[in-house]
């Protein structure tokens, strides 16, 4: 009798793998379940990370106005494999990690107290945001220019391809975002390592090249350790000061140190970091954005490249529109990295109540562009507009002139 009772309760109550049913009024997505409480979805019972369901309700189908197919544009830092090494560690995000990012790879670094990111250039040019401790740099170019100096929050360095270049970290802790522009960052023929170098080089030619005894390498490090545990530099480049880059040459921008840009909307904060500021960064263009609790940083589109993401703190929903009536909406929290296609509409919301959203952009371009859909409509014929859009002429009459950049 108990037995029947039992099966005839589990045949009412599906509990698959243990899986809690849940209730069906309302919407349940903050629950994780992909029911709108309207009549569409279902319980999910099967295999699923409740934590990343609850915290990315987008992906259960909350927004009715999300069509079509749209690529996953997303991937976190939490994802990506880390690599340790004695004095810090790595972890990158690549095209094969999110296929969507044509243009840009990118990593986070960390670098502890004396570690030494070895000497090494790239192929590609490289971008990189101080956000924990500072660092000194060290880069010398074609023209026998150099430049070393040290780096604290929000400062910011660009080297172009080819130019070599080292980083130390100089506080207890520091911790780095690097950007490239070219996706394919751990492809053969990315990255040269100086000690990697003079190890695969006949040793006898190492020693006349420097016209040095041979043995003076005896100790090159093989295989090249990538990140190693030093001690603080505190020697100074003896060349011609002439020779160091600065001005217009130089290699870094203090972001903090200059003024953001106007914010007609009055919903945060707007730094813009490109050649027309910062000329040396001639393939990378990036902003750094502080939107406040409920902000919005308008509908827009990038009319000259792809927009790749990091968010650095809070959390935020975005909705890319990638034209075909297709769009869809993603939830984004500290340490993840997006890519939003080349010229697809979107915006970006602060979803806390009480917490500031932090994110940096960037652009494989010289500058960075936009165009606002409110500005876009307020200078078209405000009859076209209404007509277009089926809304009253007094609201196309009265649509904002201006870029109001972020919304509070
Ligand atoms: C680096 O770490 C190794 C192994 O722990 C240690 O022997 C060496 O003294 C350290 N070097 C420096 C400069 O701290
Ligand atoms: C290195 O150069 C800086 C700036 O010119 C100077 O203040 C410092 O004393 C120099 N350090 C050494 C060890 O010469
Ligand atoms: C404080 C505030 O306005 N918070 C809003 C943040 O954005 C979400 C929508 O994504 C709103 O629901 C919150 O009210």
């Amino acid at each position: 009798m108990k037995l029947s009772l039992h099966l005839s309760a589990l045949a009412v109550l599906p509990t698959v793998l243990g899986a809690a049913v849940p209730s069906t009024e309302g919407p349940q997505f903050d629950k994780g379940h992909p029911i709108d409480g309207k009549g569409k979805g279902a319980p999910l019972l099967g295999g699923t990370d409740k934590q990343i369901d609850i915290s990315n309700p987008d992906n259960l189908g909350r927004q009715s106005t999300d069509n079509g197919i749209v690529p996953n544009l997303k991937w976190r830092f939490s994802d990506s494999k880390t690599r340790l090494f004695r004095g810090g560690w790595l972890r990158e995000q690549v095209i094969q990690d999110l296929p969507q990012s044509h243009d840009i790879a990118a990593a986070q670094q960390h670098l502890s107290k004396g570690a030494i990111r070895e000497l090494h250039w790239h192929r590609v040019a490289e971008w990189g945001f101080v956000y924990a401790g500072s660092v000194l740099i060290s880069a010398v170019d074609e023209h026998g220019k150099y430049q070393v100096e040290k780096l604290n929050f929000g400062d910011i360095w660009y080297f172009p391809k080819g130019v070599a270049h080292t980083v130390q970290g100089l506080e207890d802790e520091n911790e780095f975002l690097l950007v490239f522009d070219d996706p394919d960052f751990d492809k053969i023929g990315t990255t040269f390592n100086v000690d990697d170098w003079v190890a695969h080089t006949p040793r006898d030619v190492v020693a006349k090249n420097f016209g040095l005894d041979p043995s003076v390498f005896d100790n090159v490090p093989n295989p090249n350790p990538n990140i190693f545990n030093g001690t603080v530099s505190t020697k100074n480049v003896t060349a011609n000061p002439d020779d160091i880059l600065t001005g217009d040459a130089s290699f870094v921008y203090r972001t903090l140190q200059h003024e953001p840009e106007p914010v007609p909307g009055k919903g945060g904060v707007f730094y813009k970091i490109d050649s027309t500021n910062f000329p040396a960064s001639k393939t990378l263009a990036a902003t750094y954005v502080t939107l406040k609790p409920g902000g919005l940083r308008e509908l827009h589109w990038h009319p000259n490249a792809e927009e790749w993401l990091y968010f650095h703190k809070g959390t935020a929903r975005a909705t890319v529109f990638i034209g075909n009536a297709a769009s869809r909406t993603f939830d984004f929290s500290a340490g993840d990295t997006a890519a939003f296609p080349d010229n697809s509409g979107h915006y970006i919301e602060n979803t806390s109540e009480t917490e500031d959203l932090v994110w940096i952009e960037v652009y494989k371009s010289d500058r960075v562009a936009d165009i606002p859909l409110t500005q876009w409509l307020a200078l078209t014929p405000p009859d076209l507009v209404a007509q277009t859009l089926q809304i009253p002429l007094e609201v196309a009459e009265k649509l904002q002139k201006e870029k109001q950049v972020l919304l509070p």
